[in-house]
């Protein structure tokens, strides 16, 4: 079976639409046909400032979305990726086949570092790339589903593992991106423009899935759209219906065509209201079934345990493996 490998960070107290739709949705599907390995990337989240007993909680948080989105532990490998030192060691080794240059030319760095300053922007951010180089190659993963924002990442790692695969001998499987093109980057609901993100310019434009969903139905209702009136997908003039439209699609299950069609002659405050609708009855049941984990912290803790155990058993084959090859001396 093909094997496949993704993270997410405990960053934030929910996840948002855009995880959802841009990751956590494809995971649930290919643990079906494939070796799924998924973590919870808490080793990524301290690449900035966390509060110790926050992130805890975020963790346990994170896992149990996960788990309410509708990760299966008997499908899939769930694990925390600081249960699994391999992480780290194979992460340092990658460090030293990564070049200074290319490294700097990573725009999630050059944009978030922009954003901080460099007094504050920690070593940890700058490598954050080259750990999620270490984390697919341990696993020999043949596919990576990811946002579109994570695509210069998987290049970085694809160019990494093929340059140690030639210098040393094939040792990395070479992964793929795995992208779906409708969902690959929802959109802020406030800045169209602009990715969804936790670190939003407005909370107006994140939906984060444990929030009330009253709320969330709210933000739907008031999304920037644009002054025409007729429902119709364009994503450079109207940025903000297309959105719209593929979040729809993505939650009904229609395609974006059949949508314009079902909206001709009404105006863009039916299609809102409908999307708010749609969330509302997805997310209840997602809320509801993730609460319920959250009250069982020693079943969580067995998952975990059990996800470490399965991920450490395929993780230390391959950096035993990148040890020799590179020349380090085995401990006797
Ligand atoms: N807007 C998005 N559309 C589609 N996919 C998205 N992802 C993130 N935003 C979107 C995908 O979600 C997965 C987990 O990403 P992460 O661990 O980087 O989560 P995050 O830090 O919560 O993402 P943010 O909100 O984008 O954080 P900041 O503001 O810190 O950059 C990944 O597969 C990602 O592609």
């Amino acid at each position: 079976r093909p094997r496949v490998l993704s993270g997410i960070q405990p960053t934030s107290g929910s996840f948002h639409l855009g995880n959802y739709l841009g990751a956590v949705r494809q995971w649930v599907d290919l643990q079906e046909a494939n070796d799924a390995f998924y973590m919870v990337v808490d080793l990524h989240a301290i690449t900035v400032p966390q509060d110790p007993a926050v992130l805890r909680e975020n963790t346990r948080v994170s896992v149990a979305q996960l788990l309410g989105a509708g990760l299966d532990p008997e499908r899939c490998t769930l694990f925390v990726q600081s249960h699994v030192p391999e992480h780290a060691q194979l992460g340092w080794v990658m460090n030293c086949f990564t070049g200074f240059g290319e490294a700097s030319r990573m725009t999630q760095f050059k944009d978030k570092s922009a954003k901080q300053g460099s007094d504050t922007t920690t070593v940890g951010l700058f490598t954050y790339p080259v750990l999620m180089v270490a984390d697919v190659l341990l696993y020999q993963a043949d596919a990576v589903p990811v946002g579109e924002d994570q695509r210069q990442h998987l290049e970085l790692t694809r160019d990494l593992a093929e340059r140690f695969n030639t210098r040393f001998a094939p040792t990395f499987t070479i992964p793929k991106p795995y992208i779906l093109k409708e969902t690959a980057k929802i959109m802020d609901l406030q800045d169209p423009g602009a990715k969804m993100s936790k670190s939003a310019a407005s909370p107006k434009g994140l939906i984060n899935l444990l929030d009330d969903a009253k709320a969330s139905a709210k933000k739907f209702k008031s999304a920037v759209t644009d002054t025409d009136t007729v429902v119709s997908y364009d994503e450079e003039k109207k940025p903000g219906v297309a959105n719209l439209l593929r979040i729809h699609s993505a939650l009904s299950g229609q395609s974006v065509d059949q949508l314009v069609a079902h909206f001709e002659g009404k105006m863009y405050g039916a299609l809102k209201t409908e999307l708010a609708e749609l969330f509302t009855e997805w997310v209840a049941p997602f809320q509801e079934r993730t609460q319920g984990y959250l009250a069982d912290p020693a079943e969580l803790d067995r998952v975990l345990a059990r996800g470490a155990e399965k991920a450490r058993e395929v993780a230390s084959v391959t950096l035993e493996t990148v040890y020799d090859r590179i020349g380090l001396l085995p401990a006797a």
